[in-house]
């Protein structure tokens, strides 16, 4: 399936650009892809911030095995650039949440995470196996996971690229670990309805989405832009609105 072609390619930082192509270039390999639609005042939001032009775009499917596929790109000006992109699995198959945000400031970018998080005790050990076959970079400057951070694996990676070495070695393992996701996916039958399983990932994903609304720098940013409302509406509806019970 066709994605859409970047919005304003132009006037994006590169590693926003190479990243969010290497995540299309993933999402149009899913089974079954189909889009989803996004509120039409949500999908894309346009607005300014202390006079310049800031818009927030959204790209969301669904496929076989995962729910929901969003992948984020905003541009709040001055320099200010974030990519977000969330694959949050249909809760009948074993599968982890992806996740993975970059933030782009005038000096460069300050933060890029990804793992691909549990939602049960553990990760399944066949991704656990796939992930430690992997040739995981050691970055110079690691960050501290904030106290709501609880929920990501072993594995995640959470980094101020040093170089723009470190920032391709970052590129590679967020593809990486898509690409370990994708394995999973094929391997994969889905538990019924009321299986255990089914429902224990179901309450995992609900806990996922409740410790990532604690963030408080992503919301202090969206007020910013748009207003306390309109942030709490984005948050609940967009970013991390709760998964669908499994029907
Ligand atoms: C950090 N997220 C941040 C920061 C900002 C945002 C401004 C601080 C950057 C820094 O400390 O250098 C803002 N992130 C946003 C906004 C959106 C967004 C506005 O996605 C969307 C419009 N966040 C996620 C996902 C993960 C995630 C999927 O959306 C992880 C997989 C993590 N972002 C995350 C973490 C921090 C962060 C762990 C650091 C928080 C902290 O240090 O307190």
């Amino acid at each position: 399936m066709e994605l859409q072609p970047s919005i304003n390619g132009e006037g994006l930082h590169p590693m926003v650009e190479s990243l969010s192509e290497r995540i299309k270039q993933r999402i149009s390999e899913l089974p079954e892809l189909r889009k989803l639609p996004v509120d039409s005042n949500l999908a894309v939001v346009r607005g300014s911030l202390d006079g310049e032009e800031i818009f927030l775009f959204n790209e969301m499917h669904g496929c076989k095995g995962i729910s929901k596929v969003h992948l984020e790109i905003a541009n709040f000006g001055s320099g200010l650039q974030i990519l977000h992109s969330l694959l949050l699995p249909d809760p009948h198959y074993d599968l982890p949440i992806f996740g993975t945000d970059l933030v782009v400031g005038p000096a460069g970018v300050s933060a890029a995470i990804v793992d691909l998080s549990p939602v049960t005790e553990r990760l399944s050990s066949s991704l656990s196996y796939k992930i430690e076959k992997l040739f995981i970079p050691t970055f110079k400057n690691v960050r501290e996971l904030p106290t709501w951070g609880t929920i990501f694996s072993p594995f995640v990676k959470f980094i101020r690229p040093d170089s723009l070495d470190e920032e391709s070695s970052f590129l590679k393992l967020v593809d990486d670990y898509l690409r370990c996701l994708l394995a999973e996916l094929y391997e994969k039958t889905p538990d019924s309805s009321d299986s255990p399983f089914t429902i224990s990932r179901y309450k995992g994903q609900l806990n996922y989405c409740n410790h990532q609304k604690r963030n408080d720098k992503t919301r202090r940013l969206l007020e910013k832009a748009f207003g306390p409302k309109w942030a709490d509406l984005y948050i609940e509806k967009v970013l991390f609105d709760v998964p669908s019970i499994p029907l």
